[in-house]
């Protein structure tokens, strides 16, 4: 029972030379659709590797068996790596307001972080429970004055849950993003029930040594709505080119795009430059500056190249 049409399919999951491909545009995707491919020996697309995540053209279909055979790769909007999954559409950035305790300079790298890839970004804003509903409202005034609207979850309180989940079926491919033990894996298990992935309280997380082995996967929660399971990663925020900076924080884009403030360089790093023009009274300008200075010396080197 083969197919002798092409069709395009989605990487859901990847191992050794195998790979588990859903269609694309096809109604009712999900879990059972999956086919079971390798690509076709012929091909090596440039050497470039294939990820989760990653459009492909699917041939040789077999309905029956659900095998077929990947003839080529797509173009990819973008690539995350650690871990490796292609096309993401948006990030959201997780963090715990208590335990772990939040910690500002660390939430804005993530945030400029994932900033920096080109997508939509959100915060998560997790544990709220452990609050008073001011702290709370203080905390969604300060984020929005960074220019997030967060969400802020208590696992006691399910309406900000099923907000949530409603917005992720709407997007194309999102992934949860924070450090260990804001509770990522505990809001995957609820939006996807029956993954079972374990959650582990914070003080046992840092004697864990062994890693999940699980790979990375992407699953279907609504139609052509995928979201990206990452067992056993800890994702750390990535470097980010200084010259990138200043688009990346909205208090500064603003002032340029909004205001048209000009500064007598073009490429005002908006430090201590000469001319610069930009106001500078704002929580986040701070940790920018750090940011810059800590890469500048890096930055400079790589000039001399
Ligand atoms: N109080 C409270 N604890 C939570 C909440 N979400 C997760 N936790 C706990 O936080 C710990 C770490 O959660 P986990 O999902 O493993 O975090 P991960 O490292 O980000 O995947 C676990 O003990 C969870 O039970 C929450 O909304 N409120
Ligand atoms: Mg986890
Ligand atoms: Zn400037």
């Amino acid at each position: 029972m083969k197919t002798n049409s092409k069709h395009l399919g989605l990487v859901t999951k990847k191992f050794n030379d195998f790979f588990l491909v859903d269609f694309k545009n096809q109604e009712n995707s999900g879990n059972s659709e999956k086919f079971l491919c390798k690509v076709r020996k012929s091909i090596n697309f440039k050497n470039q590797l294939i990820y989760v995540g990653d459009e492909v053209v699917i041939e040789n279909i077999d309905l029956k068996s659900r095998r077929a055979v990947i003839t080529n790769l797509e173009k990819r909007k973008n690539l995350l790596v650690r871990p490796s999954v292609a096309n993401i559409s948006n990030i959201y950035i997780t963090f715990s307001v208590e335990e772990p305790e939040l910690n500002l300079s660390q939430v804005n790298r993530f945030l400029i972080s994932a900033e920096s890839m080109g997508v939509e970004v959100s915060l998560v804003l997790t544990k709220c429970d452990l609050i008073s509903d001011k702290k709370r409202t203080f905390l969604l005034d300060k984020f929005g004055k960074w220019g997030y609207q967060a969400i802020t979850l208590n696992l006691e309180k399910s309406d900000f849950f099923n907000n949530l989940l409603a917005e992720l079926k709407q997007k194309e491919c999102s992934i949860f993003m924070g450090p260990s033990g804001v509770g990522k894996t505990t809001l995957l298990n609820m939006i996807i029930p029956g993954l079972k992935n374990s959650t582990a309280p914070v003080s046992n997380k840092i004697k864990r040594g062994k890693n999940t082995t699980r790979n990375v996967e992407l699953f279907s929660i609504s139609n052509q709505s995928y979201i990206v399971d990452t067992p056993g990663f800890n994702m750390q925020p990535l470097e980010v080119d200084i010259r990138l900076l200043p688009n990346l924080y909205s208090e500064i884009y603003k002032q340029v795009i909004d205001e048209e403030i000009k500064c007598k360089f073009r490429n005002c790093l908006h430090l201590n430059d000469e001319g610069c023009n930009l106001n500078k009274s704002f929580e986040r300008y701070s940790f920018y500056k750090e940011m810059i200075e800590s890469s500048k010396s890096h930055y400079y080197q790589n000039q001399e190249d």
